[in-house]
């Protein structure tokens, strides 16, 4: 089937469902009757796409002209593009596309369109999908993968797939994404195999025309497991030829293939170590294979061990010695903060400190740790705080952003990767609002200095506008902006700080009961498991205080960070509050800024957290009359889950603090109505 024919199904099915308001359509249902005279003397699959997007979604003058011009200008940067009245200029037919995408939705947020020229931060702004081969997804909480299925059809492609698959595409050109890992990275060899990759040539050729490159996750123990050699030492000859003809093999069904992610040595999996070789070896061995085709090797820099001493230190000892030593095709993907994707973290101190080693942020859409698919968390203000973030590295003024995007190092390559959060669920995320951090992701990696307020702002406006809910037909949008869109959006903005407040306020973390870090837990610890899996090694609340003493007196994590955030990290007075109980070990009466004691400041804050989410079912009931009834519901019934969340949490974690403290809970705040016995019981998941 062409792509032509392809569209149209698709666009049936999106007519089709504009009224059912399930949330599929996401961000995208700008459809109108308006028309436009397009003008391309070129035509190819992506022209062709910009052209009828353009057709289908003009909210501009009917009747106007635009002319699309792919012309080269060295003001435009790589994808970028060039808007002016009546025209979109790039250098490729893919930066043509973005052009129209963002013409269309400055027309549709009823933004004054001016003259722009718009070049992305980073040259490749990829998703990461944990999908397992089976369909399963690792830290997925939308359903199934929309990539794999289980063993018995793992291989047929439907024409569903396709249309899913292409939906998926449009989504993510819509927000520049330009690329996408398919498999989890705790990879199965068996992705290698000539059959999977027949798959992932499907996939990529319904990507391609949208400008997304795929990439994979590849196990380090694949010439072993499925080559059938005895090692996979990364310096063996018969092991690097294995590659090299993998490689090959590769780019000849999908010629522009992105490239290789890599977990290796790290929470099990195989890589250079157990050949006694370096990160660097192994990556750099991938590397040269890729090399000639113009493919990447993205190597994780997620690492560390049980005996490691602070987990949150070892990424850092890791890599910094070996930096200047990897190829220039190889880029070291680093989460945003030193454990892992916690509610808060200060941010990974290799940020800015590796000079000659290219280096991109990793950060988990998917909300492992913000409450999975039943919390309402916009991420974009974490993300923002992270790319924000002053390394004082070179120079004061270097933030991540500057560190990673090109600005202060020469890399060859940049790029930015998001931890995906979509499944085969109808709404794509399990969650309305879930959509919103997909999109946020998007438009972070285009532009990392955008504003989360810009971005809750957009969101909002696409896929609630009130052009698309019969309900408000007859009211006007000033009062849709005043009643709908103002409370909706501080709700957002408020809602990771709140996340922060009821889970682990001031630089506490990791406190999840078991592994599937959704519930409270700071008295988790079963016997035989590694320490740092269990919540007292991070928080190690004794009679004496709380929290982990990173100081130069503790484990010494604050040298890692360049002065002058080093010295002021390691005093309690001069360390930002929100990371107080990161960086230090402190007793129960230390007295925070405001006077009160740490005790009263903790309980303060669970109750704070917990009464903001209350605030949010407030804000989000008020709105029903400028929404359409199932989307309403759905967030209704998620909000009132979570408020249920956040009440766990406090009690929870208030009540097992209170073992140690020994104090009483603030009178000042709501009393707990959960049983610690209970909660240590309980299955937060059900
Ligand atoms: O946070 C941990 C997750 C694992 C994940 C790992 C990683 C894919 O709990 O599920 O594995 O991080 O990032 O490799």
């Amino acid at each position: 089937m062409d792509i032509k024919t392809l569209f149209t199904i698709f666009i049936f099915f999106v007519v089709q469902n504009l009224h059912a308001e399930d949330g599929h359509g996401l961000w995208l249902r700008g459809q109108s009757t308006n028309s436009v005279k397009i003008i391309c003397p070129k035509s190819s699959a992506t022209l062709d796409i910009a052209g009828q997007e353009l057709k289908q979604s003009w909210h501009g003058k009917s009747g106007a002209t635009i002319i699309l011009t792919v012309k080269s200008d060295p003001l435009i940067k790589g994808e970028g593009f060039k808007l002016s009245s009546g025209e979109i200029q790039a250098n490729t037919d893919l930066g043509i596309l973005y052009g129209a995408y963002e013409l269309l939705r400055l027309q549709q947020t009823g933004e004054v369109i001016q003259e722009e020229i718009s070049n992305p931060s980073y040259e490749r702004r990829l998703l990461n999908h944990w999908d397992n081969l089976d369909g399963s997804i690792e830290r997925g909480y939308a359903g199934l993968s929309i990539f794999w299925r289980n063993e018995k059809d793992l291989l047929t492609v439907t024409e569903n797939d396709k249309i899913l698959w292409q939906e998926y595409a449009r989504a993510n050109a819509s927000i520049g994404i330009n690329g996408a890992v398919l498999d989890n990275v705790n990879a199965s060899p068996l992705v290698l195999t000539t059959k999977c990759l027949g798959r992932v040539k499907a996939i990529a050729e319904v990507l391609r025309p949208y400008g997304m490159k795929t990439y994979l996750s590849v196990k380090f123990s694949s010439p072993s497991l499925i080559g059938g050699l005895k090692t996979s030492d990364p310096l063996d000859p018969e092991v690097i030829q294995w590659w090299n003809d993998k490689v090959k093999e590769i780019y000849t069904m999908i010629p522009d293939f992105g490239g290789f992610l890599v977990k290796a040595n790290s929470e099990g999996q195989p890589g250079p170590q157990n050949f006694g070789r370096t990160h660097a070896d192994g990556a750099n061995m991938m590397a040269d294979a890729l090399n000639p085709f113009g493919g990447i090797v993205m190597w994780r820099a997620f690492v560390y061990e049980t005996s490691g001493g602070d987990r949150a230190k070892q990424a850092y000892s890791e890599f910094i010695p070996l930096d200047g030593q990897f190829r220039d095709n190889v880029i070291i993907q680093i989460k945003n903060g030193p454990v892992d994707f916690q509610p808060r973290e200060p941010f990974s101190p290799l940020f800015g400190a590796m000079t000659k080693t290219s280096a991109m942020p990793e950060l988990q859409i998917t909300q492992e740790y913000l409450g999975q698919s039943n919390q309402l968390v916009f991420l974009s203000t974490m993300w923002e705080e992270f790319l924000k973030s002053d390394t004082y590295q070179e120079r004061p003024g270097n933030t991540i952003a500057r560190c990673t995007d090109g600005s202060v190092f020469p890399q060859k390559y940049t790029a930015i990767a998001g931890v995906a959060n979509i499944g085969r669920d109808t709404n794509w995320c399990g969650h309305h609002f879930a959509q919103a951090n997909w999109y946020a992701f998007g438009r972070l990696a285009w532009n990392n200095r955008m504003a989360s307020e810009k971005i809750a702002d957009e969101w909002i406006r696409l896929t609630f506008s009130p052009r698309q809910t019969d309900q408000i037909k007859n009211s006007n949008i000033r009062k849709w902006q005043k009643h709908f869109l103002a409370p909706v959006k501080q709700m957002m903005i408020q809602s990771r700080e709140a996340a922060v407040n009821y889970m682990m306020p001031l630089g506490l973390h990791h406190i999840f009961a078991g592994e599937h870090h959704y519930g409270p837990g700071p008295w988790y610890a079963p016997k035989g498991l590694r320490p740092d899996w269990t919540p007292p090694y991070y928080h190690k609340a004794d009679t004496n205080g709380i929290g982990f003493d990173r100081t130069r007196a503790g484990s010494n994590a604050v040298s890692q960070y360049h002065e002058p955030l080093c010295s002021q990290f390691n005093e309690p007075n001069t360390c930002p509050e929100i990371y107080l109980l990161w960086f230090h070990h402190l007793p129960w009466n230390y007295k925070m800024k405001n006077g009160r004691t740490l005790w009263d400041e903790m309980c303060y804050r669970y109750d704070n957290g917990l009464q903001q989410v209350r605030l949010f079912q407030k804000i989000w009931d008020q709105v029903q009359p400028f929404i359409d009834a199932q989307r309403f519901t759905e967030v209704q019934s998620k909000l009132r889950r979570h408020c249920r969340d956040a009440q766990k949490w406090k009690d929870g974690c208030l009540q097992y603090f209170q073992q140690f403290s020994r104090r009483p809970i603030s009178f000042e705040i709501e009393r707990p109505v959960y049983d610690l016995d209970d909660l240590e019981k309980m299955d937060f998941q059900q």
